[in-house]
C-alpha cells in the first residue's frame, strides 16, 4: 500500500551528512521509502493514501546505538551516597556499583526484566527512537547473559522497534571469578559466545577495555573469538584512561568504539581507516563529572563518523532521553546541532551495522521517520528535554502510542 507523506520539510542525512529538502514529500510503499523529493515533483499515488504533515520537519527515525537498557533494580541509593562524597571506588569495593546491578539482574525473572525494559524503551520511542541497541553485561554467566539477550529479542518482537542485541559478557569480572580474569575471558570465549551466537541471540560483541575492567590483551582474545564466530565487534574504550583500545578495535574492523574521552589522534587515524564510528556518550560524562573532553577536533580532522547515544544504564548514565543527549552533545562536547542530528541517525545506523537500511531518508531504505512540529531542525538539540510534538512512523505505519501503551 502506497502513502504520500505530503507537505513537509525533510532533513534527509543522505550521503552521511546533514542535508535538507524544503517543501518535500515522501512516498512509501509498505515498509520502504519509494521516493523522496520536492512536493512539486511528487509521483501520482492513484489509490494510495495522502497524509498532510502540515509543514512539519521530517527526520529519519532516531537511533540510540549504545544502551544498557535491560537491567534489574536501580542505583539511586548509590547516587545519593555519591552526592554526599562517597567515591565510586569505595562503593564498588563493598560490592556496590556494577556488581550490585549484576546481583539484581541475576535475581530478576526474564519477565520482570522485560517489563522494566519495555517501559524504558517506550519512553525513548515516544520521543522518536525507532531503532536501538541493547547490551547484555549484567548477567556475566551463560544463563543470565542469555536471559538478558532474550529480553532484547523480545523487545524487538513486542514493540514497533528495531533492536540490535550486543553481548557484553566482558563488562566486569563476576564475583565467582575474583582475581581470575583470564579464566573468565576463557569462559566467555570457550562457552558463552559460541552458545549465544549459535542460539541467534548476538548481533555484535562488545567489551569494556579499561584498567578497572579488561586489558587490551584480554579484549583481543574476545575479538578473535568473535571473528572466528563471524560476529562484528565494538568496544568501550578510552573512557577513563588511554589504553588505545580504540586502535585495537579499528584493527578488528569494529563497528564502533565508544566513550573515547582519552583517545589520541593516532587512534582517530586508525578508526578513520577502518571506518569505525566514534560513539560519544555525554550522559556518562555528565554523571561522572568528567572534565576530559573527547577530542572532537581530531575526529573531525580525520573524518571519523561521530555518533551520539544515551549509554542508558543504572550506574553512570540513567538517561531516559536520547533527545536530551543531542543538547548535551552540543553544550558539553561542542558538536553542532547538525552533527548531533547526524550522530543519532546516519552515523548511529552505521555503528549498528544498519547503514544500508536505516539512518537516512532515501529511496529503498526502511520507512522509519519522525515528523516534528518545529520551525528548524536545530530545535531538536536546543530544547533541553521535554516532549516535542511529533508523529513517529516505523515501517511505513504511524505508531499509535495510546494503543500500544494498553
Ligand atoms: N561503561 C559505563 O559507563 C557503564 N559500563 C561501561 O562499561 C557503567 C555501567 C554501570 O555502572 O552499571
Ligand atoms: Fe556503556
Amino acid at each position: 500500500m502506497k502513502t504520500l507523506w505530503d507537505h513537509c520539510h525533510a532533513a534527509t542525512l543522505t550521503g552521511g551528512k546533514y542535508s535538507i529538502i524544503e517543501d518535500a514529500a515522501i512516498l512509501t510503499d509498505g515498509a520502504r521509502i519509494e521516493w523522496i523529493g520536492p512536493r512539486a515533483a511528487a509521483p501520482e499515488i492513484g489509490e494510495g493514501e495522502r497524509v498532510d504533515l502540515e509543514g512539519a520537519w521530517v527526520t529519519p527515525g532516531l537511533i540510540d546505538c549504545h544502551t544498557h537498557l535491560v537491567f534489574g533494580g536501580d542505583r539511586s541509593g548509590e547516587f545519593e551516597e555519591r552526592l554526599e562524597g562517597v567515591s565510586y571506588a569505595e562503593i564498588a569495593a563493598r560490592g556496590g556499583g556494577i556488581t550490585s546491578t549484576v546481583r539484581a539482574t541475576r535475581e530478576a525473572s526474564e519477565d520482570a526484566l522485560f517489563e522494566a525494559a519495555k517501559r524504558r524503551a517506550f519512553g525513548l520511542m515516544r520521543e522518536g527512537v525507532t531503532a536501538l541497541e541493547v547490551k547484555s553485561g549484567y548477567g556475566l554467566d551463560l544463563a543470565n547473559e542469555r536471559k538478558m539477550l532474550a529480553v532484547a529479542r523480545r523487545l524487538g518482537h513486542a514493540l514497533p522497534l528495531t533492536v540490535r542485541a550486543t553481548c557484553l559478557a566482558a563488562h566486569a569480572l563476576p564475583p565467582e571469578y575474583a582475581n581470575r580474569a583470564d579464566d573468565y575471558i576463557a569462559y566467555i570465549c570457550d562457552e558463552m559466545l559460541p552458545a549465544l551466537v549459535e542460539e541467534g541471540l548476538v548481533d555484535a560483541v562488545d567489551a569494556f577495555c579499561e584498567h578497572i575492567a579488561f586489558s587490551t590483551q584480554q579484549v583481543e582474545r574476545v575479538f578473535r573469538c568473535a571473528r572466528d564466530l563471524g560476529v562484528s565487534v565494538k568496544l568501550h574504550a578510552e573512557q577513563l584512561s588511554s589504553l588505545h583500545g580504540s586502535s585495537l578495535a579499528a584493527r578488528y574492523q569494529a563497528l564502533s568504539a565508544d566513550h573515547l574521552e582519552f583517545m589520541t589522534e593516532a587512534d582517530a587515524i586508525a578508526m578513520a581507516q577502518s571506518g569505525t564510528v566514534a560513539v560519544l556518550l555525554p550522559g556518562a560524562f555528565y554523571m561522572l563529572r568528567e572534565t576530559q573532553l573527547p577530542p572532537i577536533d581530531a575526529l573531525r580532522r580525520q573524518r571519523v563518523p561521530i555518533a551520539l547515544a544515551s549509554d542508558l544504564n543504572p550506574g553512570t548514565s540513567p538517561a531516559l532521553s536520547l533527545r536530551m543527549m543531542l543538547n548535551m552533545g552540543c553544550t558539553l562536547f561542542r558538536l553542532t546541532p547538525e552533527e548531533a542530528l547526524a550522530g543519532v541517525t546516519i552515523h548511529a545506523a552505521r555503528a549498528l551495522g544498519l547503514k544500508a537500511t536505516h539512518g537516512s531518508l532515501e529511496a529503498g531504505k526502511c520507512a522509519d521517520f519522525v515528523a516534528w512540529r518545529i520551525e528548524r531542525p536545530a530545535e531538536l538539540s536546543y530544547w533541553l528535554g521535554g516532549a516535542l510534538p511529533n508523529r513517529v512512523v516505523r515501517g511505513g505505519a504511524e505508531i499509535d502510542f495510546e494503543r500500544i501503551a494498553r
